[in-house]
């Protein structure tokens, strides 16, 4: 029988951007028969995998992601870099304008042929997102990409999820008169290795840096550990292009830091561990809801539940019985 994914393999190893495109678009299937072909895939492809710079780049809506992925991206491929933009962003709901608004706002990199963007892949839940996201990276590094950068809005969950997939989180911040860290949640803070306060320009310029400092004096209470790295707080500006060299460096050194340590390894085997039981976990979530035995005796159950006459807990444990016996 012919090898089903080897053309495909051999086409993203070749860097040949339509099948990179056609391999990403397999990723992001649900399709039960399509995840055989990309698990096959994601094996063949996964000795070339692992050899990129992973940055994770969150930030509120606005904050201006796009617009510095965009000056980052063109000036790292000014440098030899091939860059690759993917996307988290699980609420799907973004307008039509959004997605147009990001294609003017990486504009440059999106024309580059040494760039790949990809707009985020539609679903409804984080996971399902997530693993997309997760395996299009791998495609991507297999093809020659050797920074990749993952995108995601800081308003949930999502920036979690990016910061078990990425060597580095970087924090894009506002100033906002008077109330600074208003909207940065300390979960975030918490994961963040490098934070930038974008928009250091014009007449906000002075804000931004009071920003700094302030996020630079919350940082020094979130680490209880007095002997931790604390991530350094820059400040930028992606429309006038100032302070992102800067900014990369500091991405560069926490990972260097990383290296030294031992400790880019052990990251990432830790985010394989947790990957791994974030897959059983979802596939279980699957096959759970797919069972016979369970779905002939779902609908009773649920009207039980709803009318109060068996508890959550009880239906819980016959749905799982359920499940066991199917
Ligand atoms: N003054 C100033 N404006 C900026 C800067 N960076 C981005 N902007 C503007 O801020 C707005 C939002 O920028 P985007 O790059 O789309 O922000 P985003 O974080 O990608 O936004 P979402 O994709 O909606 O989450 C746009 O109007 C940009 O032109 C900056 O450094 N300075
Ligand atoms: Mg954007």
């Amino acid at each position: 029988m012919a090898d089903p994914v080897g053309d495909l393999a051999a086409g993203v190893r070749a860097g040949s951007r339509a099948q990179v495109a056609r391999a990403i678009t397999l990723v992001e299937s649900t399709r039960a028969d399509h995840r055989d072909r990309a698990r096959a895939l994601l094996t063949e492809l996964a000795p070339h995998t692992g050899g990129s710079t992973r940055v994770g780049i969150s930030g509120i809506p606005g904050a201006g992601k796009s617009t510095f992925i965009d000056a980052l991206g063109v000036r790292l491929i000014e440098r030899g870099h091939r860059v690759a933009v993917v996307a988290v962003d699980p609420s799907s709901s973004r307008t039509g304008g959004s997605i147009l608004g990001d294609r003017t706002r990486m504009a440059r990199l999106t024309a580059s042929d040494d760039a790949f963007v990809r707009p985020s892949p539609t679903g409804t839940h984080l996971g399902g997102v997530a693993r997309a996201t997760r395996e299009s990276m791998l495609v991507l590094e297999a093809a020659g990409f050797d920074v990749v950068i993952v995108e995601t809005v800081g308003v949930g969950q999502s920036e979690v999820a990016v910061s078990e997939m990425v060597d580095t989180f970087l924090l894009l911040a506002l100033a906002r008169g008077g109330d600074q860290l208003q909207g940065i949640k300390r979960g975030i803070l918490e994961i963040a290795d490098v934070i930038a306060v974008n928009k250091a320009d014009g007449p906000h310029e002075t804000d931004a840096w009071v920003a700094a400092r302030e996020l630079t004096a919350a940082m020094r209470l979130i680490s209880s550990d007095p002997q931790a790295r604390r991530p350094p707080v820059l400040t930028c500006s992606a429309q006038e292009q100032t302070g992102l060299d800067e900014v990369w460096q500091a991405v560069l050194d926490h990972r260097r830091h990383l290296q030294e340590q031992g400790s880019l390894e052990s990251r990432r085997r830790e985010q394989q561990l947790s990957w791994m039981w974030a897959l059983v976990d979802a596939e279980l979530h699957d096959a759970v809801r797919r069972d016979e035995t369970v779905r002939t005796e779902l609908p009773a159950l649920v009207d039980s539940v709803s009318d109060g006459r068996v508890s959550a807990v009880e239906a819980a444990q016959r749905i799982l019985a359920a499940f066991s016996r199917g």
